[in-house]
């Protein structure tokens, strides 16, 4: 899969650039060319966020005109208890522990309604969860909630079945697709670099392995997501090379969907002091867009970078907001409308706020609903 700008469908719009070195970049996307390591440093490092900006609403609106997607979603960590012991993760807890905690498969239906589209699964690495524990989740989501798409496990966890297991990836996600799974959420990515692997994830799966299982994913007609963790101590270089890894395996494969650049929350983990301003999560999502014009659909992903940034980052190259619905119950209550219903209201106006047409879509990004 090339890259999905069609020049000749657009007008191209004079940049005023204040840092010129921005300008040869401009060339570059506007003959389709893929943009290099160099030039990815060089849109995080510019102050020219203005230009940056334009450039990457350009390929936007190339690609899907003025339409913002989201969904309306539930996401479900099973568990908490995890093997791994990464120096990022705020999440993860031992067995025992005061906060650790596992769900029932009844108690994962019962977060759930028929009204979502997608359900997004994502645990620990369990010590002692057996894979046909997984299965079964999978297999009575589908039953209990024939429309709802299932996007589940990540390929840090494909990897874990294999390594606790025995089972295969290709082995377990044709168990998992025959039992209802319809995709693979990109986490567990992080950074690819060796450097931050072993510094902050010694034993999760390597870049390597988390691509390899995406191949494997998307040959078996699995549509996949990707993501970055930025914001911590990884440099600029080792986020573009990152990207430039994805945008290969999505020449050869063309099964991502979407990218997720994921703003690293401080949490208690205390990587680093202050997060990232909105200012360079600006530039992030933009430099995504730049560097990965064959990935279709960029999130600007509201729950880590908060409602405010991702709605100007509508126009800063992303078209897509993603959709998580808490559990509202409380709420729900309270107010005669649905939590869905809720949801769905708050997303239509942020897209609207930010000039743009909402559309509500399905975990595989097939359309429900323009709203005009
Ligand atoms: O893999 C962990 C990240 C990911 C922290 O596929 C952290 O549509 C920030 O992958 N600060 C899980 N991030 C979330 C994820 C995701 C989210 C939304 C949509 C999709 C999709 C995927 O969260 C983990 C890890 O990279 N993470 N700890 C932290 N302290």
């Amino acid at each position: 899969m090339g890259p999905l700008l069609e020049i000749t469908k657009s007008e191209i719009p004079e940049i005023d650039f204040q840092d010129k070195f921005l300008k040869p970049i401009w060339e570059k996307v506007l003959h389709n060319e893929d943009l290099t390591l160099t030039d990815g440093v060089k849109i995080l490092e510019t102050e020219d966020f203005a230009s940056v900006g334009i450039m990457a609403d350009f390929i936007t609106k190339n690609i899907t005109g003025d339409k913002v997607y989201f969904v309306l979603n539930r996401h479900i960590n099973p568990t908490n208890i995890c093997v791994l012991s990464c120096k990022f993760c705020d999440f993860a807890k031992k067995p025992g522990d005061k906060d650790s905690y596992e769900m029932s498969i009844d108690q994962i239906l019962d977060e759930m309604d028929d009204e979502i589209r997608e359900v997004h699964i994502v645990g620990g690495h369990h010590p002692s969860w057996e894979f046909s524990h997984y299965v079964e989740m999978v297999k009575s989501i589908h039953e209990k909630y024939p429309k709802v798409q299932i996007k589940a496990f990540t390929a840090s966890e494909i990897d874990y079945f294999y390594r606790r297991w025995k089972i295969t990836p290709e082995e377990s996600l044709s168990i998992l697709k025959e039992a209802g799974l319809d995709s693979m959420p990109g986490g567990g990515a992080e950074v690819f670099s060796d450097r931050i692997h072993k510094m902050l994830l010694p034993g999760k799966a390597t870049g390597d392995r988390w691509l390899d299982i995406h191949r494997i994913a998307h040959n078996m007609d699995i549509k996949s997501n990707c993501t970055l963790l930025y914001g911590h101590i990884e440099t600029f270089e080792e986020r573009v090379d990152h990207l430039i890894k994805l945008r290969n395996l999505q020449n050869e494969t063309n099964g991502f969907l979407a990218f997720i650049p994921l703003e690293y929350q401080i949490g208690t983990t205390l990587l680093r002091k202050r997060h990232t301003t909105p200012f360079d999560d600006l530039k992030m999502i933009a430099a995504s867009r730049l560097i990965l014009n064959n990935i279709k659909y960029i999130k600007s992903y509201w729950v880590m970078i908060g409602e405010s940034t991702a709605s100007i980052g509508l126009n800063f190259g992303a078209n897509d907001l993603d959709g998580t619905i808490g559990k509202e119950r409380i709420a729900h209550a309270a107010l005669a409308d649905s939590p869905a219903g809720r949801a769905r209201e708050k997303m239509v106006n942020s897209i609207k706020d930010a000039g743009r047409t909402p559309v509500e879509r399905d975990a595989l990004y097939n359309e429900i609903k323009v709203y005009v």
